[in-house]
């Protein structure tokens, strides 16, 4: 008897302990903004008994307001009400100018509109906790930074904190076609149920502006790069406007993608040539027409002559015409144009990696002031590893934007667990050397030498309609890393993803930690199963999924892996060094020395610039062949690992979130040893060699490996 009511006991407490982990069957819907219930601790007992806000509240500071109410009737399980005057026990919305008495808001001035600051404080002898901000949208920023605060630990009596962010543009590049496809997206279809636009207004898009905002992200180009031109049709704007309705409280501007031969497509100009009046005069009229619409519009993503896009130099012009003239139709609104910096042109056989300095570079200084060049973080496209881009750094007189992917085309899409933090913030703090005493690739962007010239970051969205938004639950951590970066591109992308994990997984700290860790080791193991040592670009044609390092049937020499690779019976990697295509002289001279040897190039990018003999002794003490494949496997035993340490999460996590990540972890594993089977078989091919002695034969023959085909994968274009 007694040995069975300890086994009931125990049974009782497990189902205790457990219970508010099962609880509630969750789908990762609510993203990070679950607003979990705390612990009978400290914080709980802080319960916030109102919510006080003078004057007559906008939309924003109702959606700061709600937010609260939201967030603190999940984690305390009360609503406060809501009040004008100040009770104890209050968080006060307040802004510059409405601040209560008695309270020093020091520094407050200097946060600009969007900046908060948070602080617990006494006003006329009442505890309060006041949110403090110079614009409604500070507040709204504020009362997302308090909850996050509070759901991460921080109680309430405490706070104390400021921030601003130090980029102007945060923005989503959406890849989004008009018919709800989306080019390299894995979340399912569009989330612009454009079709239905503009009567129908999902609740969805209030979701998607509420997390968006919670990071602080103010900016969303609503459709693809590669555009259409019906877009800047009246039917259209109409439905652009719609969405512009929906987002506006929540502090975000849309953008649309811009193609560039849209007037002469709708055969109401008879060229597209950016100097010639009757082009000028009709982009003017289009965006008198988009700003009668959409007053706060926020201007034209445009991708010019690149991948067979129309753009000025079709008609010998330049960049920075193209950009001038759609700038200028833009200026009287205050509209802007985001230029990308991503081309490259069929006829330059030089390499590729080159071609975005070499066009843009000369034209620095020579843009608008309300042009951004929007530059991808690496110089070929959103590799798992690239070196930083050349033209940060090198454009002094010309706004740079920084261009991310969220949605991981060339990451194992949302099948792979790939935290995108440590890319994020790998690139940002990369010193471009192009100032005596150092110049991050941050403070390229942050631009803080320039005063009032804009600043920005872009990243290309990974959000669907997928039940997760983003593919699968821990995608969506990308999209918090990115937007934080966005916010702070100083920002530390551990921290970040403790947060994010904290909100949404479990705010147990053994939990946490495991899934931190897990985090921050995932990139590195792509890296290392499908591209290591500086390998890139090694995936299979058009879909991006899988390995392809064999191919070189395409239609130009730089869409083949084997042009990226160069391996032949004696070695291995592209030469950008001097003897080769030089590409290292585009980098300011302190990085080019560093990397013009391969002593002095990090193992990470090795290959990248170095084409090297296959027994070359690496600082390891192996031959790089041996090195190669011991990358390959260590990418593979790291997958392992993800999978095992997730089954060790178990008990700590809801059963249906666990099992949808357990299944991509399989995948995952299953695909690591593919991409590691597949790519050795083949460089074995090439260099003749015998495998290191206890590496394992690969599963299947390379002609095998050669005839796993993807017809209807998923982001294809
Ligand atoms: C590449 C994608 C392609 C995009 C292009 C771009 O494969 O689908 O259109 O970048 O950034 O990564 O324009």
């Amino acid at each position: 008897m007694r040995v069975l009511k300890g086994a009931l006991a125990a049974v009782v407490s497990l189902v205790v302990v457990l219970a508010p982990a099962h609880a509630v069957e969750e789908d990762g819907y609510q993203l990070w903004l679950r607003y979990r219930p705390l612990q009978q601790t400290g914080q709980a007992q802080q319960q916030a008994q109102t919510i006080s806000y003078a004057g007559k509240a906008s939309p924003t500071v109702r959606a700061a307001i709600d937010e609260l109410r939201r967030g603190l009737q999940g984690m305390t399980g009360k609503a406060p009400a809501v009040a004008t005057t100040v009770a104890s026990g209050a968080i006060v919305l307040a802004k510059a100018g409405a601040l209560p008495q008695g309270f020093s808001a020091d520094g407050l001035a200097d946060l600009g509109r969007e900046g908060y600051l948070l602080k617990s404080a006494s006003v006329n002898g009442k505890r309060v906790t006041v949110i403090a901000a110079n614009d409604d949208i500070g507040l709204l920023y504020g009362a997302f930074g308090l909850l996050r605060a509070l759901d991460t630990g921080k109680g309430l009596a405490a706070l104390d904190e400021r921030s601003a962010p130090k980029l102007q543009l945060r923005v989503l590049n959406h890849w989004d076609n008009l018919d709800r496809t989306v080019e390299r997206g894995y979340s399912g279809q569009s989330i612009w149920n454009w079709w239905e636009l503009p009567d129908i207004r999902e609740r969805q898009y209030v979701d998607y502006a509420r997390a968006n905002a919670s990071l602080g992200i103010n900016g969303t180009v609503l459709n693809n790069v590669n555009s259409k031109a019906e877009i800047l049709t009246a039917p259209w704007i109409a439905k652009v406007a719609a969405l512009a309705d929906v987002l506006r409280p929540y502090g975000i501007k849309v953008y649309l993608s811009a193609r560039w031969s849209t007037p002469l497509e709708l055969k109401e100009t008879t060229t597209a040539d950016p100097l010639a009046p009757e082009v000028a005069a009709w982009w003017r009229a289009k965006a008198d027409e988009i700003y009668r619409a959409i007053p706060d519009f926020g201007g034209f993503l445009v991708k010019a002559n690149s991948e067979g896009q129309p753009g000025p130099q079709d008609y010998h012009r330049t960049h920075a015409d193209g950009a001038n003239m759609l700038a200028a139709a833009l200026a009287p609104h205050k509209g802007i144009v985001m230029w990308r910096a991503f081309v490259y042109a069929a006829e330059k056989p030089d390499d590729r990696a080159k071609q975005a300095y070499d066009e843009f570079k000369p034209l620095d200084g020579k843009f608008a002031p309300n042009v951004m060049v929007q530059v991808k973080n690496g110089a070929i496209d959103f590799q798992p590893r690239e070196p930083f881009h050349p033209l940060f750094g090198a454009m002094p007189r010309t706004p740079l934007m920084m261009e991310f992917q969220i949605t991981k085309e060339y990451l194992g899409f949302a099948m792979h667990m790939a935290y995108l933090g440590p890319l994020f913030e790998e690139v940002l703090k990369a010193d471009t050397m192009q100032r005596p005493n150092g110049l991050t690739v941050a403070q390229v962007l942050e631009d803080t030498e320039h005063g009032q010239r804009l600043t920005g970051m872009a990243g290309v969205a990974n959000i669907g309609s997928s039940r997760t938004w983003s593919g699968s639950h821990f995608d969506q951590a990308n999209w918090y890393a990115y937007g934080r970066f966005a916010w702070d591109p100083q920002g530390d992308s551990r921290a970040f993803a403790r947060e994010w994990a904290t909100q949404t997984f479990s705010r147990e700290p053994q939990a946490v930690t495991q899934i931190v860790d897990m985090m921050m080791r995932s990139r590195e193991a792509v890296v290392d199963y499908m591209t290591p040592l500086g390998l890139h670009h090694l995936m299979d044609t058009g879909h991006h999924h899988g390995p392809g390092p064999w191919v070189d049937n395409l239609g130009r020499p730089d869409w083949n892996p084997t042009y990226y690779h160069k391996a032949d019976k004696k070695g291995i990697g592209f030469d950008r060094t001097a003897t080769g295509s030089n590409a290292l002289a585009q980098y300011a001279p302190g990085v080019a020395k560093r990397w013009a040897d391969p002593r002095t190039t990090p193992d990470e990018l090795l290959l990248w610039f170095h084409h090297l003999p296959w027994d070359y002794a690496m600082p390891s003490g192996r031959t790089l062949w041996t090195e190669l494949v011991a990358r390959y496997d260590r990418g593979v035993a790291e997958a392992e690992s993800l999978r095992a340490r997730w089954e060790k999460l178990k008990p700590l996590v809801d059963e249906r979130r666990y099992d949808e990540v357990a299944q991509r972890l399989d995948t995952q594993v299953k695909e690591a040893r593919w991409w590691r089977d597949a790519s050795v078989a083949y460089f074995q091919s090439v260099s003749g060699l015998p495998l290191p002695p206890g590496a394992k034969k690969p599963g299947r023959t390379l002609e095998q490996y050669k005839a796993i085909k993807f017809p209807y994968a998923a982001g294809h274009h």
